[in-house]
């Protein structure tokens, strides 16, 4: 048996929106009209196969003061209250809602008492609690405040400690996954018999999501991996036009690392459970624009120098190189470096190039060749980037429902995480570019792995925040 909970309260509070953040499920109809959840429906936390946990979700109490009064005025065996009531109202229109809502509690779930905290306690309310007191099952109560304009948390905890075992402040807008731990911390408390199993509950729940950020690092490596080291070229002869080719190429290349990061984003979200919400974007967020802006950029706060160097990329001004089969020499994509700085920068071999074009020399199996990416702030945006997504998509609930017209405040201005790394951070980042992108002869073995490493504890920080 796993532990089962029945999500009930009063119409509207939020009970859907609970579970639906509890069990990452964004299928769960919310609604600001009061009476949508019209019969309880199991939600089974699943991990590995295995179920772990259940949810119930329940209609909300139509007729709390009648149902208090046959609660009240029942002598049978106590054990079998709610049954009781069940068996007598089953065909009964009047009470449908809460022979609905009470019959998880009656096959032996806990409850899981919803309020809004946003609005003051009423008589209902208080008749609602001692049904649930008087079904004898384990109870706690949360507090999900609908908006900050009012706050009667104060008032509802003094009415809760006459009638719960355990309460929280749980917003299901707000809740990430460090609130959901808690959530279920708080959960324990409810019974000691439960605190074994619940232990249990938690530690998959952590282990399941360690082992979604380890899939989640690998993830962003392969794709940093497969966007640094990406090239392309086009054979070339003495009639090529090759404005035009390096156009072609340019957003050949582009459209790739694009794709690439689109693909990731996917995959990210579909980790974390989301098929509903678009990410609303602010102005500041470097997400907000493409890839290869010259915002995006800007917005990781690059120096003038810096993005000079990064011009390369910028718009359209990526020039493409000339790869010299026959001479063997090849100019990645920031050999344009060389052109930002002036032209023919000896760094960069462009020199060369230039004596020979020249000179006239042309080799046989000449290419134009846009690639690898030899710009190593280009790691550092796809790592922001990267992370910039998983951050949105762990931090958003799965019971927060946007209106139409009101997108949610889903963003934060956080400009990039790689701005504060360490110096061995960095290094970390830096012998792993070399690698990727084949600028080094040394058997760096570990810059892999290293990287990997870092990339899974920044999540984990994430996580944690
Ligand atoms: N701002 C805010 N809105 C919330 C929160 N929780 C729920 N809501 C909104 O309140 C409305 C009711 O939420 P539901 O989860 O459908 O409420 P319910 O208790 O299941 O309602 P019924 O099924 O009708 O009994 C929806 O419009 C939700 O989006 C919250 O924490 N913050
Ligand atoms: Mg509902």
């Amino acid at each position: 048996m796993i532990p089962e909970f029945a999500v009930i309260g009063h119409p509207n509070e939020g009970k859907s929106s609970v579970v639906s953040t509890l069990t990452e499920d964004d299928q769960i109809k919310v609604s600001p009209v009061p009476g949508e959840t019209t019969s309880s429906r199991n939600y089974t936390i699943t991990i590995d196969g295995k179920e772990i946990i259940r949810f119930v979700d329940t209609p909300g109490f139509q007729v709390p003061r009648q149902t208090l009064a046959w609660f009240k005025a029942f002598d049978g065996d106590q054990d079998k209250i709610t049954q009781g009531f069940i068996d007598a109202f089953r065909n009964d229109p009047f009470y449908a809602d809460e022979c609905e809502l009470l019959d998880p509690v009656a096959s032996g779930a806990g409850v899981i008492y919803v309020v809004d905290g946003s609005r003051p306690v009423r008589d209902d309310d208080l008749a609602e609690m001692e049904i649930l007191r008087l079904t004898g099952q384990p109870r706690m109560a949360i507090i999900n405040s609908k908006t900050e304009d009012k706050d009667y948390t104060r008032d509802w905890k003094l009415e809760f400690r006459k009638h719960f075992n355990s309460i929280r402040v749980f917003n299901s807008n707000t809740a990430n996954f460090t609130e959901r731990i808690k959530m279920l911390e708080s959960l324990k408390a409810i019974d000691q018999e439960w605190e074994h199993v619940l232990s249990c509950v938690i530690q998959a729940f952590k282990q399941d999501w360690q082992k979604r950020n380890t899939q989640m690092s690998a993830l962003i490596i392969h794709t940093i991996e497969k966007s640094l080291s990406f090239s392309i070229s086009e054979p070339i002869t003495a009639s090529s036009d090759q404005e035009e080719i390096k156009e072609r190429l340019n957003e050949k290349y582009q459209n790739h690392i694009k794709d690439l990061e689109n693909k990731m984003f996917k995959q990210i979200r579909a980790l974390f459970k989301h098929h509903l919400f678009e990410v609303h974007l602010s102005e500041y967020s470097i997400l907000k624009h493409d890839l290869f802006s010259k915002q995006t950029w800007e917005l990781l706060g690059l120096t003038k120098e810096q993005l000079a160097a990064a011009g390369a990329i910028i718009g359209g001004t990526m020039g493409a190189f000339i790869d010299t089969a026959a001479a063997g020499i090849t100019f990645g994509i920031f050999t344009a470096l060389g052109g930002v700085l002036g032209a023919g920068s000896a760094l960069f071999g462009g020199k060369e190039i230039t004596k020979k074009r020249r000179a006239g020399i042309r080799f046989g199996g000449d290419k134009l060749k846009l690639g690898p990416n030899k710009n190593l702030q280009f790691l550092y945006i796809l790592i922001d980037r990267a992370l910039i997504y998983y951050s949105h998509m762990i931090n958003r609930p799965h019971g927060k429902r946007d209106l139409p017209g009101q997108p949610g405040n889903t963003d934060s201005k956080k400009k990039g995480y790689s701005t504060g790394f360490t110096a061995s951070q960095r290094n970390v980042c830096a012998n792993f570019f070399k690698v990727v992108t084949g600028r080094t002869f040394l058997k760096e073995k570990k810059a892999g792995p290293k990287f990997e490493e870092l990339i899974e504890s920044i999540l984990n920080e994430i996580s944690r925040e």
